[in-house]
């Protein structure tokens, strides 16, 4: 056990020097001009357009218009002292069809938007696939279709060789659980699919875009670069005398399903063992599991919240009370006894539990896994139902949700976990996917009439942390 306020309220902690404090986003989280430049639709422009699919027919054609406005943007993250600006670069723009040549204007915008961090003494971290997947690609079978690999991989090519010069940290895929089993097996995002064969066959197919597209950035980027990818962690309690099974089972199909084949050269038995059912993994080839496992310099972690486990014993009703919103079907193929129990409070305006304590668990259970595998949290906040009033956001409940997870992570270095930096998600209020602008993740507020930007106080603690290192009082 390490000293500390257990309730992991803390000031004064001192984060080393050269640790990277940043914000994320994402491009249809944000960006807007849908159909400008050339770009074509995604498999989110097309959900959105399909009814019942996210809440108040929200879509991503304005969102926070920061393709337009991204000058101002990045002004903030400036002004704010941040280190680091994670963005995602939208693969529609870029290649608006998802193979063939690619789209100047496109690329031309992220030259803009990469110069313009550069000119402000910002470091970026690009990811290339934050979701966007261009429609043609699912048209011919999306992610459960093997040539949706090699596509991402000669993206991956033209993006390095247009931007390689310029960015330091390459993250290939963000959260590959839920393209995977959101986008295919629960179908609560796009493209909605509720198949968990489909499902199960994406995740391998995501796996092997991400090697192959690490492969073809260093084939062409022109120096040296770190190499990324960003995984969306489920932190599992167990419950009850089969809670342990329960969580191994979800650990399987949720986290080493891809740090298996990406840091250990495999699929896990036991994983291969309880999806028996749905497929025997034959569309493994020969070849794929020396692809996939590219040596990482980075590990891009999210965090959110935890799960409460067990085995549901065929009496009563399954509960299913996690954080995927209406799902009808389920998320976790070959776990089908396993059910998710209500949490203790307090929670975020998500409904997720706030859990600091499973920040620090999960740092701590990934040092024991990859023992030498550097770390970054990629994404971590939180959405509160936020009130601007005379031009300013009061969000104290913002403040301490991150004043505790940046507890939890100093926590974590403390006991010897290789942490290089903390990306805060959102640096503004955005497209919150099937929840639409609902809910509100963003450390600067938006306007969604005047798409007026408003920082935070969350903002402005942030920036006493960034500058100062030190947790502020
Ligand atoms: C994620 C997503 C973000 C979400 C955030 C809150 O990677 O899950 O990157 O796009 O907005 O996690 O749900």
């Amino acid at each position: 056990m390490t000293s500390g306020n257990p309730d992991y309220r803390d000031s004064g902690l001192r984060f080393p020097e050269g640790f990277l404090f940043g914000s994320a986003t994402a491009s249809y989280q944000i960006e807007g001009a849908a159909a400008e430049d050339g770009r074509l639709p995604s498999i989110w422009d097309t959900f959105c357009r399909t009814p019942g699919k996210v809440r108040g027919g929200d879509n991503g054609d304005v969102a926070d218009d920061h393709y337009h406005r991204f000058d101002q943007d990045l002004d903030l993250l400036k002004d704010l002292g941040l280190d680091t600006y994670r963005f995602s670069i939208a693969w529609p723009r870029v290649q608006p069809t998802g193979s063939g040549e690619a789209n100047q204007a496109g690329l031309d915008f992220y030259s803009r938007l990469v110069d313009g961090m550069l000119e402000r003494g910002i470091t970026p971290i690009a990811t290339l696939y934050h979701w966007d997947l261009p429609q043609p690609l699912e048209d011919e079978g999306g992610w459960p279709a093997r040539h949706t690999a090699e596509r991402f991989a000669e993206y991956a090519a033209i993006v390095g060789r247009h931007l390689g010069d310029r960015i330091g940290t390459w993250t290939t895929l963000n959260e590959p659980w839920c393209s995977a089993f959101l986008g295919y097996g629960a179908g609560v995002h796009a493209p909605g699919r509720t198949d968990p064969l489909a499902a199960l066959r994406a995740a391998h197919h995501l796996n092997l875009a991400h090697g192959l597209g690490v492969q073809a950035l260093r084939s062409v980027v022109p120096r040296d670069a770190q190499y990324s990818v960003t995984l969306n962690f489920a932190v599992l309690r167990g419950d009850g005398p089969d809670g342990a099974d329960a969580a191994r089972q979800i650990d399987a199909v949720a986290n080493r399903i891809f740090t298996g084949p990406m840091l250990t050269g495999g699929y896990p038995a036991d994983l291969l063992a309880d999806t028996a059912s749905v497929t025997d993994w034959s569309f493994v080839q020969d070849g794929d599991l020396v692809d996939i496992a590219q040596p990482l310099d980075v590990l891009g972690v999210n965090y959110y919240n935890t799960a409460l486990v067990s085995l549901w014993d065929g009496v009563g009703e399954k509960q299913m009370a996690d954080n995927h919103g209406e799902a009808v079907a389920s998320p976790y193929p070959g776990a089908d006894r396993v059910q998710f129990l209500p949490q203790p409070g307090p929670y975020t305006a998500m409904g997720w539990n706030i859990a600091p304590d499973g920040l620090e668990q999960l740092l701590l259970s990934l040092r024991e896994q990859f023992p030498d595998q550097p770390l970054m949290i990629t994404e971590n906040g939180a959405a509160f139902d936020d009130v601007l009033e005379d031009g300013r956001v009061a969000d104290a409940d913002r403040i301490d949700y991150l004043r505790r997870h940046f507890t939890a992570a100093h926590r974590a270095m403390r006991q010897g976990v290789d942490l290089r930096g903390y990306q805060v998600w959102s640096l503004l209020d955005n497209f919150e996917w099937a929840y639409g602008y609902s809910k509100r993740f963003g450390i600067v507020h938006v306007d969604y009439e005047t798409l007026e930007r408003t920082p935070k106080d969350s903002a402005l603690w942030y920036s006493q942390l960034a500058t100062s290192h030190m947790i502020p009082e």
